[in-house]
């Protein structure tokens, strides 16, 4: 049975936000703070006192991606059970499985990633199928002007315009560094969003739904802002 995610006062997922409530600090302080990284590894001391309620994805691991989720826990999904749904307005609603993922065109991007928090991992392989064929089969009708992501773990969303999901470095990913996507990093499937922060990037990926307008993710309600651009990127480029 999936366990209940852990719950602040106000209802809200424990994890990130009453980090910041231990430390004083407003979301504001997540942005482009990258000594919080060390500062909340000093609070919490030794990996044992971490628990499965998202605070384990301050953890440090050896290939440089910290693991985040904002629930205690996660089902899991395989090739069995995984379903992508493609929705809202669109000519032809339909889900994918992921045999049906796997049998479209596969775009590789190698990009940086880089996370509010201050960690980065340089120059890392994603593949999958790009957003824009999935849209383009789908047939977006021209009141859809953004998209709507949702996700597996009941909880984390995601938002994008309709022209930043069209560029040709936005992946439905399957495989990350050269494999399949880890349930830890939100396999089978997650959004990859090269040219914006790794926030942008929603894991345990379920639901994509066009929207008449952008609606703002889980973060995004909670500060982060809604375009999440790295520096250097060309924000009207389609290149990879
Ligand atoms: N479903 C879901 N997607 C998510 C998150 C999350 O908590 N839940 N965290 C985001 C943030 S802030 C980052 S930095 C990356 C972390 O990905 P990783 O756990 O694979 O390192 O996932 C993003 N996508
Ligand atoms: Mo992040």
């Amino acid at each position: 049975m999936a366990q209940e995610p852990k719950r602040d006062a106000d209802g809200a997922p424990v994890g990130r936000r009453a980090l910041l409530g231990m430390l004083g600090l407003g979301a504001a302080g997540l942005v482009a703070a990258p000594y919080l990284q060390r500062g909340w590894e000093g609070v919490l001391g030794s990996a044992s006192q971490l628990d499965p309620t998202g605070l384990s994805g301050l953890l440090p691991n050896p290939g440089g991606f910290r693991y985040y989720s904002i629930v205690g826990s996660v089902p899991r999904k395989d090739e069995t059970n995984y379903e992508l749904r493609l929705d809202g307005l669109v000519d032809h609603p339909r889900t994918y499985t992921l045999a049906d993922l796997r049998a479209l065109p596969q775009t590789r991007v190698v990009h940086d990633v880089l996370c509010t928090d201050g960690w980065r991992v340089d120059k890392t392989p994603f593949e999958g199928v790009r957003l824009a064929d999935l849209l383009d089969d789908a047939g977006v009708r021209s009141r859809g002007t953004a998209i709507r992501f949702t996700c597996f773990d009941g909880a984390y969303s995601e938002s994008l315009t309709l022209e930043q999901a069209r560029r040709s470095d936005v992946l439905v990913a399957l495989n990350m560094q050269d494999k399949p996507i880890t349930h830890e990093h939100g396999g089978p499937v997650r959004l990859y969003v090269a040219p914006m922060y790794f926030y942008k990037s929603a894991k345990w990926l379920s639901g994509i739904s066009v929207t008449p307008k952008v609606v703002p993710g889980y973060w995004e309600e909670r500060g982060y802002p809604l375009d999440g651009w790295l520096d250097g990127e060309d924000r009207h480029s389609d290149a990879a």
